[in-house]
């Protein structure tokens, strides 16, 4: 494995000020924990305000949904999680994961010229139809009526050799295009983040239909969900996911697991 230089979070922190972006500050830098999404949830619960960011070089317990693995090795990738105090009714609140999708979509789009980067429902972003972004978006803690969330997000930039259990399914930015600095990444995808934030907060996700829409992985293609399988036939307005089963029926699947089946 090949020895990449470290994040120069000054440098970072300085880049972040001068973009004026409230999201990636204050942005602290963590050599090795556990799960940037806890400590995210410890800061958030003493106070950490919207927009501080945590980012581990590694990450020993790193997790995605229903307590899986996220695989976090060192020096290759990006681990960061964003305290969100976001100023949003709590029934819209489930898709936020969808904006956020869409913001890191967008943000690594120019790192990979000419290769799709599509949102995979809900929480996943597929460059070349496969998995290089994963999104953990957890309830914190609910203060005086505000909603704290943590937003964690899994990059893989540098890395292009996977464990076996995922190697199948998992790609990373350098291996569909030059290999960036991670930092020039980071900065991107709070760009974006910021936009589609702030935009959700406004308007849900009405405002961004159209272009989560282009980048639906789902759509025509086989999918499987809890109640059965059948082609994905867009998402809803709503943000649920619609698929259209073999006997024609359309049914709306708003939470649980989507699998691409290969054709
Ligand atoms: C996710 O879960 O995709 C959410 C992953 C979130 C990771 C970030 S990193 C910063 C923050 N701190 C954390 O502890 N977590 C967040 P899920 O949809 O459940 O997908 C998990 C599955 O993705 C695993 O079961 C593997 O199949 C696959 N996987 C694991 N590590 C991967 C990797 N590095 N690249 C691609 N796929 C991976």
């Amino acid at each position: 494995m090949s020895h990449e230089p470290s994040i120069d979070a000054r440098r970072l922190r300085d880049a972040i000020a001068a973009a004026g972006l409230r999201l990636g500050t204050p942005l602290t830098w963590i050599e090795r924990t556990e799960s940037t999404n806890d400590v995210a949830a410890r800061e958030a619960a003493s106070g950490a305000p919207h927009g501080a960011t945590f980012l581990a070089e590694q990450q020993t317990g790193g997790r995605g949904r229903l307590g899986r693995k996220w695989f976090s090795p060192p020096g290759q990738n990006l681990y960061l999680s964003i305290v969100l105090r976001p100023d949003v009714p709590a029934e819209r609140l489930p898709c936020i994961t969808l904006a956020i999708g869409l913001a890191v979509a967008e943000a690594i789009t120019p790192f990979v010229p000419g290769i799709p980067v599509e949102v995979k429902w809900p929480n996943d972003v597929l460059i070349a139809r496969r998995k290089a972004v994963g999104i953990l978006v957890e309830a914190s803690t609910t203060g005086a009526g505000a909603m704290t969330l943590v937003a964690g997000i899994g990059i893989n930039v540098l890395q292009t050799a996977f464990d076996p259990e995922i190697e199948g399914i998992a790609t990373s930015i350098a291996a569909h295009g030059p290999r960036p600095e991670r930092a020039q990444v980071l900065l991107a995808v709070l760009e974006r983040l910021s936009v589609r934030l702030e935009q959700f907060e406004r308007d849900g996700l009405s405002g961004m239909l159209g272009e989560l829409r282009a980048r639906d992985a789902t759509l025509g293609r086989r999918v499987r969900c809890a109640s059965g399988e059948g082609l994905g036939a867009g998402i809803f307005d709503d943000g649920a996911l619609r698929v259209q089963t073999a006997a024609g029926e359309m049914i709306r699947v708003q939470a649980g697991e989507v699998e691409i089946l290969r054709a």
